[in-house]
């Protein structure tokens, strides 16, 4: 039974015109069509009433921020938080009854958008070895199973693996247990996400982050946004991108596909602008070629360079250059030898786009770079980014108002998790703490991250696996071979809200532990509890549940995590149990390891949260010589062989991640269909297909030949020899043994592929 691939059974596609216009009017009747479906409307207006205000809890749809000080009513919520919250305040369950009825295998030929529809699970379950269905079991049984086991194998046989919803309490707790247990072993959503940035952004400012605040984008000149696509997964990002507008500033888009919400939006919090055309978001589309972000950055920079010497000063900031700089002699030495016109060769561009587009970026004082998996998911990530920096250096714009590098983050907590430790290596200052703080020896050898867990699962390394949220199998590239690794296992345990397919693709024996959403009441001993996440910008802000949930058998991630740790470590120097009782006092022990966190009780009781420390907004740099560091990348352009196409995985509009809420992409008039293939129509012609035809695709990396069948082609306005599809459904042509070279993050936006009919 092969329950890891989605099933491959077409459901009717139906192509209208892509939108030109994103969010408004439409947008909000989707959204509220999707509470009504699933909430009663009652409880669905007053979850929306709370959602992201003062007392209220964070939106777990993005880590895009919140306005600071102005969390007025109904301030800022937009379609993709309004369907995260429906999705997860949906009043069907699933428990003893719909198990008994479905077993594991049959529930492998549900899409996942009939897995995710089933309701909420409502009881803890186990899949006993050889057993087809799951069964009820009490919490105290599934505990001790658990313990049992992770106390039978080695400590690195264990993998936990995080999804960035996880708050910062439960993560900080997560990430102690593995490490008293003795092991690095925290892959994380962001390996998959953000970690080329992580990598890119460390060595070269000293800080893994971004620098930007809201304000600096309101008042940037120039916003260049790359590899993005904010209408549909960050949608209040599009009001900040409108004020920017307003004050005056210009806007770029990168991107192979030209995305509605890039283009126009009507802002759905400001009923004047509705009946209006909206606000021209971007000035300059350049519609590149799929992975060829380096060779633009790099000919804007030899653009300038080039001006720069006939006038020196006029088009670099010399100052800052000197100042907080070092490596200019090798960003020059590496302009010299570029060619420009064999770079905009690559990027398939139009010349003239090019060199205006460059004029841009000359007439701006203050840039910002917003970018997000279209740069971050290929095998030159790392080095796309430093050129992207090395753009930022160049023209001084970092570390003032208006100015800067903005990674966007995904999922809501996703930075917040890696500031409080979850990562597969540990950092010395770390270690020092834990170390004092809780009078234990941390492991210090690196953990595996998702693709390096893949590896040990497939060679039978890993006995247990824990997911904290998320769906492995489904979010990772390779899918034949990650669910190899998790047949391997001894035992899988998923902390989950909803069903998806990691629940399906088991070990010998598996747990669901149903937990509480960011959305639900948390009483604990203690009382009512409230957590914390990091949003985008590095601001830390409470999240209280409001909805009382009372007709499930849930336990918090904290307490999940707490009594887990408490059975299985026996003579653990953390206190399990108080910290349980009262998430203050893991608050408490956060400020004493972590540094930024200092008053963390009090300060996160702010209206506004607060920022934790960020040098490069400062210029500062930790770096080895405290100055920003310049790169000499290599390019490394894609040559395709006759008959290949570069395939980019994108998200539909109806979807979170592996969570798919409808099947529509409207934005892109792809309707009632997720198995397409976005194709140019003169290579549809060139192949010999028609629009709609079925397909299969191949790839073939490292001498395997990875298939995805059943796929329907769609005319679309794309570069030639560039194709896009869905992720999960085409994680199956993702290779495993390719990925971004010194991050290792999945190359999930730049795979070969061939097309088969
Ligand atoms: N509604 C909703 N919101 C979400 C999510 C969701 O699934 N649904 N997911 C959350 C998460 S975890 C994340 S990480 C973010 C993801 O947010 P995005 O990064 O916006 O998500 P993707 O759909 O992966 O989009 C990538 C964009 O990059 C473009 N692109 C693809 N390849 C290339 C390339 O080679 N170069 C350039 N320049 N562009 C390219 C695509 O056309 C697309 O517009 O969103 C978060 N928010
Ligand atoms: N091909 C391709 N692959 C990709 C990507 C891509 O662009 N293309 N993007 C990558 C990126 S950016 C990311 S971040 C990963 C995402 O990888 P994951 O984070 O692993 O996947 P999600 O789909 O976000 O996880 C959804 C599951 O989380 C659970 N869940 C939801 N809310 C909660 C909660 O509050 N608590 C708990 N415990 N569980 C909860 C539900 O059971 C739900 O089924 O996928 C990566 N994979
Ligand atoms: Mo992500």
């Amino acid at each position: 039974m092969s329950n890891e691939r989605t099933p491959e059974r077409l459901t009717g596609l139906q192509v209208k015109k892509p939108t030109t216009i994103a969010a408004g009017i439409p947008a909000l009747r989707y959204s509220l069509k999707h509470v009504n479906e699933y909430m009663h409307t009652g409880d669905g207006l007053q979850t929306l009433a709370k959602l992201n205000q003062k007392g209220g809890f964070d939106c777990p749809g993005c880590a895009w921020p919140d306005p600071d000080g102005s969390r007025t009513p109904m301030a800022e919520y937009c379609e993709n938080g309004v369907k995260a919250i429906a999705e997860e305040a949906t009043k069907r369950r699933i428990g003893a009854d719909f198990f008994a009825e479905h077993s594991v295998d049959e529930l492998g030929t549900w899409t996942d958008y009939e897995l995710g529809k089933s309701g909420r699970i409502a009881q803890p379950l186990h899949l006993r070895p050889g057993a087809q269905n799951y069964t009820p079991i009490t919490w105290a049984e599934a505990f001790q199973r658990m313990s049992d086991k992770l106390k039978e194998i080695d400590p690195d046989e264990a993998v936990f693996y995080t999804s960035g919803r996880t708050s910062n309490e439960a993560a900080f707790l997560y990430q102690l247990f593995a490490r008293q247990l003795g092991t690095n072993n925290l892959p994380d959503c962001s390996n998959m996400c953000h970690e080329s940035t992580s990598a890119a952004l460390a060595e070269v400012l000293g800080l893994g982050k971004g620098s930007v605040t809201l304000e600096d984008i309101h008042a940037a000149d120039l916003i260049i946004c790359m590899g993005q696509n904010p209408g549909t997964n960050h949608p209040r990002m599009l009001s900040a991108l409108e004020k920017m507008k307003e004050n005056g500033g210009r806007m770029i888009s990168v991107n192979p596909l030209p995305e509605p919400g890039l283009m126009r939006f009507v802002n759905p919090q400001r009923p004047l602008k509705v009946v209006t055309r909206g606000t021209d978001l971007t000035d300059l589309f350049l519609q590149i070629r799929i992975n060829e972000d380096q060779s633009l950055l790099r000919a804007w920079l030899k653009i300038l360079y080039e001006r720069e010497k006939e006038s020196p000063g006029n088009y670099f900031d010399q100052d800052f250059v000197r100042d907080h700089t070092s490596g200019y002699d090798k960003l020059v030495a590496m302009l010299e030898a570029t060619d420009l016109e064999a770079c905009i060769a690559n990027t398939g561009l139009d010349r003239d786009l090019v060199m205006e587009s460059a004029g841009l970026i000359h007439g701006s004082g203050r840039i910002i770079i917003c970018y997000a998996m279209g740069l971050t998911q290929h095998e030159n990530s790392v080095d796309t980014i430093k050129e992207l920096v090395n753009l930022l250096l160049a023209k001084g714009s970092i570390g003032k108002p208006g100015a800067g590098i903005c990674p966007v983050r995904g999922h809501s907590n996703v930075q917040g998790d890696r500031t409080v430790g979850i990562w597969d290596k540990l950092k010395p200052e770390l270690a020092d703490a834990l170390r004092r703080h809780y009078a234990f020896e941390p492991p210090t050898e690196d953990g595996y991250d998702v693709v390096k867990t893949m590896e040990a699962m497939e060679a039978g390394k890993v006995k247990f696996f824990l997911g904290m949220g998320g769906n492995f199998v489904s979010a990772t590239p390779d899918t034949e071979r990650t669910a190899r690794g998790l047949r391997n296992c001894d035992m899988t345990v998923h902390v989950s809200t909803k069903l998806n397919r990691s629940h399906l693709v088991h070990g010998m024996e598996a747990f669901i532990l149903p937990c509480y959403g960011r959305t639900e009441v948390d009483l604990q001993a203690g009382g009512e509890q409230f957590v914390s996440c990091e949003n985008s910008m590095g601001v830390v802000q409470m999240s209280k549940g409001v909805l009382e949930v009372d007709d499930m058998n849930l336990m918090s991630e904290v307490a999940i995590v707490c009594e887990l740790a408490r059975r299985t470590l026996p003579n653990s120097t953390a206190p399990w149990v108080e910290y349980r009782k009262d998430y203050d006092t893991i608050r408490d022990a956060i400020a004493a390891c972590i540094p930024g966190f200092e008053g963390y009780n009090e300060k996160v009781r702010q209206p506004a949260g607060f920022y934790l420390p960020n040098g490069p907004r400062h210029r500062q740099f930790a770096t080895s010589d405290e100055k920003a560091q310049f790169s000499a990348t290599e390019l490394s352009p894609h040559r395709l062989a006759p008959g290949e196409f570069l395939m980019t995985t994108v998200r539909a509009h109806d979807q979170y991640n592996t969570t798919i809420y409808g099947l529509h992409d409207r934005y892109r008039g792809v309707h009632n269909e997720r198995r397409i293939v976005l194709m140019h129509e003169d290579d549809i012609a060139a192949i010999g297909a028609v629009a709609e035809q079925v397909v299969d695709l191949k790839s073939e990396y490292g001498g395997t030949e990875r298939w995805a069948r059943t796929f329907q082609l769609v005319p679309y306005s794309i570069p030639r020899g560039c194709v896009a599809m869905y992720f999960p459904e085409a994680n199956v042509l993702v290779p495993s043994e390719v990925t971004a070279r010194g991050s290792n993050c999945p190359i999930s936006k730049s795979v070969r592929v061939r097309v088969v009919f």
